[in-house]
């Protein structure tokens, strides 16, 4: 029996290549060696403020997205997290053994609470200004994402690492409290576990508006990264080199790294003696070759949307037999079953 990988991604607009060379990629080296679940979490979406009317597009968007990137559906399984109601039922009972406080340090909650845009309804002052339960909630609901399928590993970016040490010490709890079940899942990050912003400051992320999406134009990705933040150079510095004290160039260098298949040597080698405009100029195209084979299958496959809900269709049938017999048992540990 192959051990079980559980990822998900958020349904929030295109993905980016800081999703893809920090996740997805890593997916696929997975699909041959573990049983692999994916899933595309709309629950997570809604814990900030979305727009409804787009949310089916966002969906069969991600799906896409990771078939393109070379997720093939006949190797895992691939669903949307709402299609399986024991998400939400497992979260309930980890609820009643998550502290509060752990939830209420977690940077991400932090992050999200200081930039949350106000809804667009109108609230009496405190309610408007106040976090959400959903949002405080989060990261359990992604121990019940992965716990439900009693994944042993979870293929994810630095970002989660954090809310995946709350998974492992729910698993732990409930195991004490109630008999074991639930294999502690392991954190498996990739080679580029955070690829930076172009902005060169910040992790690439949607919100903050500083990355290159998957679905770029050559044109938009070349004028993208002629903007992209670099450092200056210190004096006697050697160039372009991977440096902590140059942390906007040395992005700029993985992502390189990441795209060629090269080592460090072999991009500080390939870029001696020359400049950010060269680095620059190289990194788009490599970028640009890099997408395109993704960007060619995304278009067929964007032309066969039912093909694609049939995919998620039978992903979410598999996963409810999956996660009834877990909830079952978790039921029955907890005295819940008659
Ligand atoms: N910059 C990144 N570098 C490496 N890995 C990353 N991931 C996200 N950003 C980076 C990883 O991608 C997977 C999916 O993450 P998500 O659905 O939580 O996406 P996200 O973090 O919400 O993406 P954004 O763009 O940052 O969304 P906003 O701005 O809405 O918060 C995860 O495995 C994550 O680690």
């Amino acid at each position: 029996m192959k051990k079980k990988a559980f990822s998900g991604v958020q349904p929030t607009g295109l993905l980016h290549i800081g999703n893809y060379l920090g996740a997805i990629r890593n997916w696929v080296g997975l699909l041959n060696r573990y049983e692999c679940i994916f899933c595309i979490v709309d629950y997570h979406a809604i814990t900030v403020p979305y727009d409804p009317l787009s949310m089916q597009e966002k969906i069969l968007q991600t799906a896409i997205a990771y078939i393109a990137c070379g997720i093939n559906p006949d190797k895992c399984t691939i669903f949307v997290q709402s299609h399986v109601p024991e998400h939400t039922e497992l979260t309930w009972i980890l609820n009643t053994i998550a502290p509060v406080g752990r939830l209420q340090r977690m940077t991400q909650y932090k992050e999200k609470i200081t930039k949350a845009a106000p809804l667009p309804f109108s609230l009496p002052q405190e309610d408007e200004k106040a976090a959400k339960m959903g949002l405080l909630d989060y990261p359990v609901l992604q121990a019940a994402d992965i716990l439900l399928y009693k994944a042993e590993v979870v293929p994810v970016g630095e970002d989660q690492v954090q809310h995946l040490e709350l998974a492992q010490d729910l698993a732990r709890r409930f195991n004490n409290e109630f008999g074991p079940l639930f294999p502690e899942p392991r954190t498996l990050l990739g080679s580029a576990p955070k690829i930076l912003g172009l902005d060169g400051k910040k992790k690439m992320s949607k919100s903050m508006n500083n990355y290159i999406s998957l679905m770029d134009s050559p044109d938009t990705i070349r004028k993208k990264i002629r903007k992209a933040v670099t450092d200056p150079i210190p004096l006697f510095s050697k160039g372009v080199v991977f440096s902590e004290q140059q942390l906007a160039v040395t992005n700029l260098l993985t992502i390189y790294l990441c795209f060629t298949g090269k080592n460090k040597e072999e991009v500080e080698e390939h870029f001696q003696g020359k400049g950010y405009r060269e680095l620059k100029d190289e990194l788009a195209e490599v970028i640009i070759e890099k997408l395109k084979p993704i960007q060619e299958k995304w278009r067929s496959l964007e032309s066969q949307p039912d093909d694609i809900w049939e995919v998620l269709k039978k992903g979410a049938e598999k996963c409810r037999k999956i996660a009834g017999e877990t909830m079952k048992e978790v039921k029955d540990r907890m005295g819940l079953l008659r």
